[in-house]
């Protein structure tokens, strides 16, 4: 088993990891930029180390930094957590050859699925329902003008290096084409390095279903359901559930499956994410695999009652897994809404500033995942999650009901959050029947102005 991790990340999700290392036995040390010296979880670790000063890319996108971290501080792993440069291939390959566990999957199996296209191509030959679109990414609007009218339009270009919406344009019709290439070619230049852009039909009306999966180093992987994740913004989601209200125990069967394959072509271990389209008649596609923990995972975790980040560092460590496919459960409905600081009322306007009072919702089946204490001060140098709160029901009225109770419960004053969309989203009728969408936020922002 592993002794010493090193946490290269921040905020709630530093805090979640450094209570499985701590349940695991393992020793903690927290990489913190000088934004976060007074963090809680640098409080709860057994030691810190500052990584640099507040701009990310100078602390904990700065690899020399955290993994200097590690090695003065005797650490023999290093968790990623999500975002900054947990999908890094380099990232991990240079943990490697310092000698230090990474806590994920190999690093060339995390480069092939950071290429949005070639993890397409990944997938399709393993014989996963893959979204119809280019086998490959294309170089001039010619080849983009043919393959959009062999699909029909509308279609969307996304960028190779891009994932999780970043760099994605939807092109309406045919005179749209060339600007909509240059500009994509040139934004995934700028953001990700590679103007590389692959072209995928549009689903205007689809939901967004992701498939967790586990793998251990010796070719076993499960999967552990799906979780339901439409309500976007912006390509941030809003609001996570498990299971979904359009999947049943006989599709669940067949995207586990078709997840547990692709995963298993790929010989992934650790915890992975399979993202999903499905269309209005429940037809699914492949879109992206994310090959990190994601920021949504609690809500499979008390639907399974599994612990996904001790997983994480058990697998790292060489454990096999102990429970087999029969052995998953989905019970009840879990529900997360992320707390971010932003102003609902003002375009979601990021906020920061000092948390005079966090008094966060409890009783029966509430979780709060966060990094906030009162007198906390936000830093503005960051991504805006406050609080994950998460709910189980034993159904997904008693879910929606509990979510309500706790949203109503939870104090934090001195910034603005996004609490009372939240709420109004959980009294919406469309979103109270399970009636939810891609296009669903769209529609109830709307809405909400009239
Ligand atoms: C799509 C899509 C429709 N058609 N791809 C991918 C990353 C995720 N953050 C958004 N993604 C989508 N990819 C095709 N071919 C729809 C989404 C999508 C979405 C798009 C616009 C507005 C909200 C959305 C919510 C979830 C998924």
């Amino acid at each position: 088993m592993l002794e010493k991790v090193l946490i290269a990340n921040r905020g709630e999700i530093a805090v979640r990891i450094v209570r499985a290392c701590h349940e695991l036995g393992l020793q903690t040390v927290v990489a913190y930029s000088e934004a976060d010296r007074d963090s809680l979880a640098v409080r709860l670790s057994d030691e810190a180390v500052c990584i640099g000063p507040p701009p990310a890319a100078k602390s904990y996108l700065h690899a020399p930094s955290l993994i200097s971290a590690a090695l003065i501080s005797g650490c023999d792993a290093v968790h990623p957590g999500y975002g900054f440069l947990s999908e890094n291939p380099y990232f991990a390959e240079i943990i490697k050859q310092c000698g230090l566990t990474y806590i994920g999957p190999e690093p060339d199996v995390i480069a092939i699925m950071g290429d949005k296209a070639a993890a397409r191509a990944a997938m399709r030959d393993a014989g996963l329902p893959v979204m119809p679109g280019s086998e490959q990414t294309i170089n001039t609007v010619d080849e983009a003008r043919e393959l959009a009218a062999g699909m029909g339009y509308p279609v969307l270009l996304k960028a190779a290096a891009g994932g999780g919406g970043r760099g994605m344009r939807i092109v309406p019709d045919e005179a749209e084409l060339p600007r909509a290439f240059a500009t994509a070619k040139a934004e995934a230049e700028a953001a990700f390095g590679s103007g590389a852009l692959y072209m995928e039909k549009f689903l205007p009306v689809a939901r967004h279903i992701e498939i967790q999966v586990l793998g251990d180093n010796y070719g076993n992987v499960i999967h552990l359901g799906e979780r339901e994740c439409s309500i976007q913004r912006r390509h941030q989601k809003l609001l996570e559930e498990a299971p979904s209200t359009v999947v049943d125990a006989e599709l669940r069967e067949r995207m586990g499956a078709a997840a547990v394959a692709g995963a298993k072509t790929i010989n992934y271990t650790g915890v992975g994410t399979m993202e999903f389209l499905m269309d209005p008649q429940g037809n699914y596609y492949f879109i992206e695999m994310n090959t990190r923990i994601q920021v949504e995972h609690p809500v499979t975790e008390w639907v399974t009652g599994l612990d996904l980040v001790k997983w994480q560092l058990r697998v790292a460590a060489g454990e096999r897994l102990t429970l087999q496919q029969a052995d998953v459960r989905m019970t009840g409905h879990a529900i997360e809404c992320r707390v971010n600081a932003e102003d609902p009322a003002r375009d979601f306007m990021p906020q920061a500033g000092e948390v005079d009072l966090f008094l966060p919702p409890g009783g029966p089946g509430v979780r709060i995942d966060s990094h906030l204490y009162s007198s906390y001060v936000v830093p503005p140098n960051y991504d805006s999650l406050l609080a994950k709160i998460i709910v189980w029901g034993a159904d997904r009225a008693e879910a929606i009901t509990r979510m309500q109770r706790a949203l109503d419960e939870c104090i934090i004053t001195g910034v603005k959050t996004t609490i009372p969309f939240q709420q109004a989203l959980l009294e919406d009728a469309n979103y109270r029947r399970g009636d939810v969408s891609t296009r669903y936020l769209n529609e109830f922002i709307e809405r909400q102005k009239q």
